[in-house]
C-alpha cells in the first residue's frame, strides 16, 4: 500500500487543488491531503475551516482523507507512513518556489516530492487570485468546489455576488 500526502494551504481550496489531487490518486494506493500553514502566508480561513471545507470536497472519494498538518510537513508524512509528497506544477514560477521546498523535505527526513503537471485549463486558478476577485465582487464559484465561495465571501464580508 503506497501513501503519499497532497499538502497545501487550500487556503481555499480551489478546482486546481483537486486536480492534483485527482492525479495523485492515480499514482498512489492512499492520498492524504495535508491541510498545513504556510508561514509566509496570513491566512484567510482558518485551519479548522479549511480542513472542513476540503473534507467536503473529497467526501465518498475511495482512497483520499484529509488530516490538518500542525508542524513539519516531512515529519507528518512519517506519521502517516506516506513515500512522498505530491505537488502540482503551472509553470516556471511553481518549480522556482516548490524546488526549494521538496529539497528541505528530503533533506529532514528523506521524503521524496513527485512533481505533476495540473490541468493547463486550470493554470490560472490560484487561492491568492480567487480571494482578490472575490474581494472585488467577482464571481468564483466556478473555480473551486462548492460550498468554498461562500465561504471566501462570509470571510471577506463581502455579499452576494
Ligand atoms: N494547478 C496545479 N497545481 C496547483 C494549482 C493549479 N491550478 N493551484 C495550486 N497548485 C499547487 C501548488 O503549486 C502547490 O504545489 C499546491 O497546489 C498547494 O498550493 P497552496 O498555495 O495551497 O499551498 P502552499 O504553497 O501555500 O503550501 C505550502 C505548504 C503549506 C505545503 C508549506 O508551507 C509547508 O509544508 N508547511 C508546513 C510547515 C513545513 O513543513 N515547513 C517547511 C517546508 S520545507
Amino acid at each position: 500500500m503506497t501513501i503519499a500526502v497532497c499538502p497545501g494551504s487550500f487556503d481555499p481550496l480551489t478546482l486546481g487543488h483537486l486536480d492534483v489531487v485527482r492525479r495523485a490518486r492515480a499514482l498512489f494506493d492512499e492520498v492524504v491531503v495535508g491541510v498545513a500553514r504556510n508561514s509566509s502566508k496570513t491566512a484567510l480561513l482558518s485551519l479548522e475551516r479549511r480542513v472542513e471545507l476540503a473534507r467536503a470536497a473529497v467526501a465518498g472519494t475511495d482512497g483520499v482523507r484529509v488530516e490538518p498538518v500542525h508542524g513539519l510537513l516531512s515529519e507528518f508524512c512519517r506519521e502517516v507512513g506516506a513515500v512522498a509528497v505530491v505537488k502540482g506544477l503551472r509553470g516556471g514560477a511553481d518549480v522556482d518556489h516548490e524546488v526549494p521546498m521538496a529539497l528541505m523535505n528530503r533533506h529532514l527526513t528523506g521524503v521524496e516530492t513527485v512533481f505533476v503537471l495540473g490541468d493547463p485549463r486550470l493554470a490560472h486558478v490560484a487561492s491568492s487570485l480567487v480571494k482578490d476577485v472575490a474581494r472585488h465582487g467577482g464571481r468564483v464559484g466556478d473555480l473551486v468546489p462548492a460550498g468554498v465561495e461562500d465561504a471566501v465571501r462570509d470571510a471577506l464580508g463581502v455579499g452576494p455576488a
